[in-house]
């Protein structure tokens, strides 16, 4: 991104300079650190370092956070030169407000210094790891949760070389802090996975037992290591070259590692930190004993809807969300796959109607100030559709029950891999499969069953009894029939 750079960049020397209103509301470099978080990506920065400050500015704690990018050295620069400070801009339709948020204690480059990172992690002033990695980078195959260990983590897992993987760099850090009996830590998934606080339980344990754990540091790592699920929520696009200019003349100096978001956040975590955990109920976080229907609710509610308007807004040539949800009937077939097939899928929080969810979901989507791209929330389709769209397929026809709008979000996926949109123009493909993908789609009949009969077959994305289940795979074959011959205005325009 190209960026002009004034004189003055944001850091603690320029902070009294800043209108007050967008100053941190706590002293930044002063909060001693007690989190460590991996992937310092826009999404970290608009939400769990939010929630943080608020909480330490409502009610104090010793809970700075460590950043840690696992490779991207500009954003470990641009923070550096900071002093850890960033600002959050919050765009709603009509009026955005920007402020410095100061809750990072200091920032780490995983893949130049991962000895400083390992040290971190067994360091007994830390309580709480947090993880915003993405899907992919739990290496963990998305329908079973089976490790699939590559070359890399294998090694960072059975040699003592510096680890260059995530899952690597955490296990070698918990069997550091077992060795420095350093206590007890929670560690904690942000990540959209299913379950996600079991999942990054069984990414730890697969791992230590590639690592050939001891027992008794096994024994130790049970008893000391919590790993709360969490359902984490606010959208927050890539910044861009337009993000750093609204920072810029609401600040008065360069951001370079400014972030822009939609005003809605959320986060449900389950209270288990056995060395304690800010205050984050005082930033609106709910404390739970079970996430999970807040997660599923979000999972098919949201992200489900999400990468049904990035499929098919794609293949219309939609370059935004916003954008794709304006395209004649979408907004309808959405609202028709909420509560014919989601809503149906599983059992929300008490209180909750998914409807009402579903509604709000979609004013969030609408909101044009946040220019999320289309091609963004359709990148690694593979690690996302099983927890987002096929489960609920699955529960929908384990009780007997049709899934014909779920089948048209399936198929819009398979239509995205076809490489092209509706008006020639090319849809490249982003995913960690994407190999196995193109390998799977090169054999196959060109025909829309012989599409979903290529991908159905890939274990580690479709469940088997969905795999198996011809009605649903007729329905699929039917919508990408649909989508192929006539494109996504005419297809949502019939299905109305
Ligand atoms: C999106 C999510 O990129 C994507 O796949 O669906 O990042 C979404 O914006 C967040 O989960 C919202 O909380």
């Amino acid at each position: 991104m190209a960026v002009s750079v004034g004189t003055d960049r944001l850091g603690l020397a320029t902070l009294r300079r800043l209108p007050e209103q967008c100053r941190p509301l706590v002293r930044p470099g002063t909060v001693p650190a007690g989190i460590v978080h991996l992937g310092l990506g826009a999404f970290h920065r608009a939400h769990q370092a939010v929630y943080t400050e608020v909480a330490m500015g409502a009610a104090g704690g010793d809970w700075g956070i460590v950043g840690v990018a696992p490779r991207s050295t500009t954003l470990v620069e641009a923070l550096a030169a900071q002093d850890g400070l960033f600002s959050v801009t919050t765009l709603a339709a009509d009026r955005s407000e920007t402020r410095v948020v100061g809750s990072l204690a200091g920032v780490r480059h995983a893949a130049s210094d991962p000895a400083a990172v390992v040290g971190l992690l067994a360091d007994p002033a830390i309580r709480v790891v947090t993880l915003t990695v993405t899907e992919k980078a739990y290496q963990l195959d998305p329908v079973s949760g089976v490790l699939r260990a590559e070359e890399e983590l294998t090694l960072d897992l059975t040699t003592d070389r510096p680890p260059v993987t995530v899952p690597g760099l955490l296990v070698r850090g918990l069997l550091a802090r077992a060795a420095a009996q350093a206590g007890p830590i929670a560690l904690v998934s942000c990540d959209n996975l299913p379950a996600n606080g079991r999942r990054l339980r069984g990414l730890v344990q697969q791992s230590l037992a590639l690592a050939g754990a001891s027992d008794s540091t096994l024994g130790r790592l049970a008893a000391e290591v919590s790993y709360p699920g969490t359902m984490v929520d606010r959208i927050v696009p890539a910044s861009t070259a337009e993000t750093l200019a609204t920072a810029r003349t609401a600040l008065g100096v360069d951001d370079l590692a400014a972030v822009a978001a939609e005003p809605y956040r959320q986060w449900v975590v389950e209270d288990d930190f056995p060395a304690g955990r800010p205050q984050w109920e005082r930033a609106g976080a709910v404390l739970t004993a079970d996430a999970g229907p807040w997660e599923r609710l979000k999972l098919r509610g949201l992200n489900g809807v999400h990468s049904a308007v990035a499929y098919l807004g794609a293949v219309a040539g939609r370059e935004t969300i916003a954008d794709a949800l304006a395209l004649p009937g979408l907004a309808g077939v959405l609202r028709r796959f909420v509560a014919d097939d989601v809503a149906a899928s599983f059992t929300p929080p008490d209180g909750v109607r998914v409807t009402d969810y579903g509604d709000q979901v979609l004013t969030r989507f609408a909101n044009p100030a946040i220019r999320h791209r289309t091609l963004q929330v359709a990148m690694d389709g593979s690690q996302k559709l099983p927890q987002r769209v096929l489960h609920t397929a699955a529960d929908l026809r384990a009780q007997g029950r049709s899934a014909h709008w779920t089948a048209l979000v399936v198929a819009a996926w398979l239509r995205f891999l076809d490489g092209r949109a509706d008006d020639g123009g090319s849809l490249p493909l982003d995913d960690p499969l994407a190999e196995r993908i193109g390998a799977a789609l090169a054999v196959a009949p060109g025909t829309p069953a012989g599409t979903v009969q290529a991908l159905f077959a890939l274990p580690e994305v479709f469940p088997a009894a969905l795999a198996a289940d011809e009605e649903f795979r007729d329905e699929v074959a039917g919508w990408l029939g649909a989508l192929r011959t006539h494109g996504v205005a005419a297809t949502l325009a019939g299905a109305a």
